[in-house]
């Protein structure tokens, strides 16, 4: 039996530039990726690497894996992360199955998948489901520029490097205008209002985001889990997605009726564990989930590999920004707007140790 040896969350902080002001996404004034890396060691010698969502968030989730995830899964069997993961789940429900815990265990998960891929020699994708495809298409997902010209020209820009598929983060008439005028009448365009629309607003635009043709329609409005208010926004005609926010295949179980696309991700919803099981909540339900994913450390790679072997997973996102380093170089990037998906052993995210030691917060 292989066992858990250790595990150590690494923070990192790496700048990005992207055009925008910075505001409006988060919390406060945007400028660089915040990372919680989640390295674990097996006892026979294996690395495996996993990523805690950490926007904004990045100590008090390395916090939670130091002190509430390590704990309790140093010493155990390393060989089955779905065990790992539900057993985990049951020693922490106390802190809510959501949140910062469930972001902390979405690494360690993450991680262990990477070291059962290593242990058989076979990528993620074959252990859970098969190596279905090779590539994957990608759409653009652009920073909110809050600006009509800013809008345009990324927009023009995604589109001309062979995106089909472009998501703005952008909330009013004026700016997603400037969007369909950038991308072209071509490009499937959407856009994701980060729940800043009441109801009442929504309805409102839906006639003009029909007249632009519009793809889909992401988080209209506050709260995010109003899933029978999503629901009932689906009478427009337009789709409506939502689902980066919720935690567990459980809480999914609800949300898959009430919206066209879910948006399961990868680093907050559970791991690949839970996504993979939302993925067969999408396959009984007929629908496509489209995977929240802008980030670029192990959970971009295990994004790529649950994208290689379940269909229910449609586009991948893109994060339409240019970080100063990338934690492993040879992270496949779009070309004409498709991804290539790896097929190394694990994940396939080796993490780049003077990346690590330039960006490493204390
Ligand atoms: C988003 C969320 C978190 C970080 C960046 C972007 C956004 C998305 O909601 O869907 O990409
Ligand atoms: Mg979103």
């Amino acid at each position: 039996m292989s066992r858990i040896k250790s595990v150590e969350p690494i923070v990192l902080k790496i700048p990005f530039s992207d055009g925008s002001a910075g505001t409006g996404i988060m919390p406060i004034k945007w400028t660089s990726l915040d990372y919680v890396l989640v390295r674990v060691e097996t006892d026979d010698g294996l690395v495996g690497w996993g990523d805690a969502f950490a926007y904004f968030c990045a100590g008090a989730v390395a916090a939670a894996v130091r002190d509430m995830v390590a704990p309790v899964v140093v010493g155990q069997d390393a060989s089955d992360p779905a065990a790992i993961n539900d057993m985990l789940q049951r020693r922490l429900h106390l802190h809510g199955r959501y949140g910062l815990t469930i972001f902390a265990i979405s690494g360690l998960d993450i991680a262990l998948w990477d070291i059962a891929g290593k242990r058989a020699g076979v990528s993620v994708a074959r252990l859970i489901g098969g190596r279905n495809r090779e590539t994957v298409p990608a759409y653009a997902s652009l920073m909110r520029y809050g600006d009509a010209g800013l809008v345009e020209r990324f927009s023009a820009k995604a589109a001309s490097e062979g995106f089909t598929d472009v998501k703005l983060h952008e909330i009013t008439r004026e700016t997603i205008g400037a969007g369909r005028k950038g991308a072209g009448a071509k490009v499937r365009l959407t856009t994701d209002i980060n729940c800043n629309w009441s109801v009442a607003e929504t309805e409102a635009i839906m006639p003009f985001l029909k007249e632009i043709d519009l793809f889909w329609l992401e988080e209209p409005i506050f709260p995010p889990e109003d899933w029978a208010a999503l629901k009932a926004l689906g009478r427009f005609g337009i789709a409506i997605s939502a689902g980066e926010n919720a935690c567990t295949a459980m809480e999914f179980s609800r949300l898959i009726d009430a919206v066209t696309y879910s948006q399961p991700s990868v680093t907050k919803v559970g791991g690949i564990t839970e996504f993979a099981k939302v993925c067969d909540l999408a396959a009984a339900a007929g629908k496509t989930v489209m995977p929240h994913s802008p980030y670029f450390g192990p959970g971009y790679w295990a994004t790529l590999q649950l994208a290689a072997a379940r269909k229910e997973a449609g586009l991948f996102e893109y994060l339409y920004i240019t970080q100063d380093a990338v934690i492993d170089e040879t992270m496949p990037r779009p070309e004409r707007g498709v991804l290539a998906i790896p097929d190394r052993p694990g994940i396939g995210c080796t993490p780049d140790s003077k990346v690590i030691e330039r960006y490493r917060v204390a």
